[in-house]
């Protein structure tokens, strides 16, 4: 096989984004855009489609034309529309568009009036003052481009934590692989289930006179591309796709000392080396020293022991309160990824979605849960092909139905309604009303002022219908910065309304993040974990909401889908 529906869905954005900058008319752009979110997720192979001269036209967001594009990407290798772009414009033209406040226009002034077709030039010109004279760029928008260009350079060689997972996975089961390897686990900010990981870092125990044999074997791993370093109990590979794997060799005799040394993070473990030094104590990663006597034993757990702690959890390991906690035994009971008892903002081919609305049911209910709510788009984004009134009451029949159908399983009838700019509701009270569950999302002018922005949140807050918001802050992760907004504001009224705070679990939102989780807890906020689910397979993106969450110092109380049906209804009808 050649074609993945990934790599064709790619071709299909990247066919989009030249589109933009090529200034084509935006309902063919938006064409190419909804043609590649549904084939991204489509669950059977477009190619063998093609193989098989099936008709394409069958999937939703196919026209005549896309079908025809595919065909050729399939049959020849080529799209020759994308083909033509890629000869007028710079390929790097493209990284452009990924800053926020830089849309095709004002790409294309860039490019023409200052030759910028790069990120590397873009920063040249923002730092000889080529921008300030350019027409259509203020102080404002430069300050923008700056901090994005930033953010953009920090991010940019960082893997996603999903993306990152089955690398940790496969190179574990490689080295446990090996007979004289004990223990092989990652530490660092993958243990820490941070969103973003910088590089993978390896622990992996065995006797000391096999150390040199177990990096040997690391070295021969057959997914690295380099070698960086290689020494008798330590060493460091770049795999094909740029990761690094830092690999750490320990002894049994004090694993848990060097498990927590290279768990991280770099403040929690100097802390713990100052707290030491105060009473006379010396912490390496080879255990807790009084002179030259050991004082902790082999596991971690021991570890934090020896420090009169109670065992900090990895994710809790930020220095933002652990040791504290840890002291005066109240850190907090984390919640786990089996407490969720439901799916509360789920999307189906209503909308954006890709799979039937009892396709999605069906896989909810097999993953366990009790309860999901459908929460489709509403109609104000055309992108995402939202519910209009006549389209909502017809899918509120259909769920009735299969309420009858699947008794073990409650499906509650929702929206995601979109919050328009003054932050009144896309759809009406009446309609809102008849609905189990509201989740209110923004989708468009991310741009706001920081004031206008918290108010049009805080606005539909007040909506007594609303009992969700999702997705609070816009961000993407590497590629939007999240628009400002004054969250203890926020969490005031969001307690005071009874409306949860969505932790959506999608890989490149996870969107509220870890610090201002903890933030509302501490101020009595309750929160919805969601998978916001446009296929089935993605379904199973909860357990990253449930690591932010752990993160935010979440237990089970605090979120309102690890609760039963009972108690959720009472939360959703206030
Ligand atoms: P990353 O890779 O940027 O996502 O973040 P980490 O936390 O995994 O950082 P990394 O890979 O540089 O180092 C892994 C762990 O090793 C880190 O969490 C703590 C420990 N470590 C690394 N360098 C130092 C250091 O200079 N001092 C101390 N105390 N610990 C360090
Ligand atoms: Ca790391
Ligand atoms: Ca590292
Ligand atoms: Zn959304």
């Amino acid at each position: 096989m050649n074609y993945s529906n990934k790599d064709i869905a790619k071709q299909l954005k990247e066919l989009a984004m030249y589109a933009q900058l090529d200034g084509v008319n935006r309902f063919k752009i938006r064409a190419y855009k909804e043609a590649a979110n549904t084939i991204e997720n489509y669950p059977t192979s477009i190619e063998k489609m093609v193989k098989n001269k099936q008709n394409l036209k069958q999937i939703p967001h196919i026209g005549k034309k896309i079908e025809k594009k595919i065909y050729q990407l399939i049959n020849s290798g080529k799209i020759s529309a994308l083909e033509r772009y890629r000869a007028k414009y710079p390929a790097s033209l493209l990284e452009l568009l990924a800053i926020p406040g830089i849309g095709a226009k004002k790409a294309m002034i860039l490019y023409k009036k200052l030759n910028v077709n790069s990120l590397n030039s873009l920063q040249s010109a923002l730092k000889s003052g080529e921008l300030n004279n350019l027409k259509g760029f203020g102080k404002k928008l430069i300050k923008h481009i700056q901090e994005g260009l930033t953010m953009l350079k920090q991010e940019g060689k960082r893997f996603l934590y999903a993306n990152a997972k089955p690398y940790a996975k496969d190179i574990v089961e490689y080295m446990q692989k090996h007979p004289k390897v004990k223990k092989a686990i990652v530490a660092g900010s993958f243990r820490r289930k941070k969103e973003s990981v910088g590089d993978l870092d390896l622990v992996v125990v065995c006797k000391k006179k096999d150390s040199s044999e177990v990096v040997e074997h690391f070295t021969k791993y057959n997914k690295l591309k380099d070698i960086i370093t290689q020494g008798s109990n330590r060493a460091t590979i770049v795999l094909e796709n740029s990761l690094q794997i830092d690999l750490k060799v320990a002894q049994s005799s004090f694993y848990g000392a060097t498990l927590s040394y290279f768990t991280g993070s770099k403040a929690h473990t100097l802390h713990i080396r100052k707290m030491a030094k105060e009473i006379g104590w010396k912490v390496s990663e080879y255990g807790i020293f009084k002179d030259e006597t050991k004082l902790d034993k082999r596991s971690e757990k021991s570890f934090y022991k020896t420090l009169s702690l109670d065992f900090i959890e990895p994710e809790l390991r930020e220095l933002r309160g652990e040791f504290e906690a840890a002291k005066n035994h109240t850190l907090p009971k984390l919640l786990k990824q089996s407490d969720i008892k439901g799916d509360l903002h789920i999307h189906t081919n209503f909308s954006d979605g890709v799979e039937s609305l009892e396709n999605m049911v069906v896989a909810a209910y097999k993953k366990g849960y009790k309860y999901i709510a459908i929460t489709d788009h509403s109609w104000h984004m055309p992108l995402l092909h939202g519910l209009d009134e006549d389209r909502l009451l017809k899918q509120i029949e259909i769920i009735d139905k299969l309420n009858q159908k699947y008794k073990n399983l409650k499906i509650l009838k929702g929206i995601e309604v979109d919050i328009l700019k003054d932050g009144s509701l896309a759809l009406s009270d009446d309609l809102l009303e008849k609905l189990d569950i509201v989740v209110a999302s923004i989708h468009d002018y991310f741009n706001l002022s920081k004031i206008k922005q918290t108010n049009r949140i805080i606005k539909a807050m007040q909506n007594p219908n609303v009992n969700i918001i999702g997705h609070i802050s816009g961000r993407l992760i590497q590629q939007r910065a999240p628009y400002p907004l004054n969250y203890t504001k926020i969490f005031e009224v969001a307690k005071k309304e009874s409306v949860a705070i969505e932790i959506n679990s999608q890989p490149q939102r996870l969107d509220i993040n870890d610090i201002y989780a903890k933030l509302a807890k501490e101020m009595g906020v309750k929160f919805a974990i969601n998978s916001d689910a446009h296929h089935i397979k993605c379904l199973d993106y909860i357990e990253y909401g449930v690591n932010q969450a752990r993160r935010g110092w979440l237990e089970k109380k605090d979120v309102i889908n690890t609760w039963g049906l009972k108690k959720l209804k009472e939360f959703l009808d206030k």
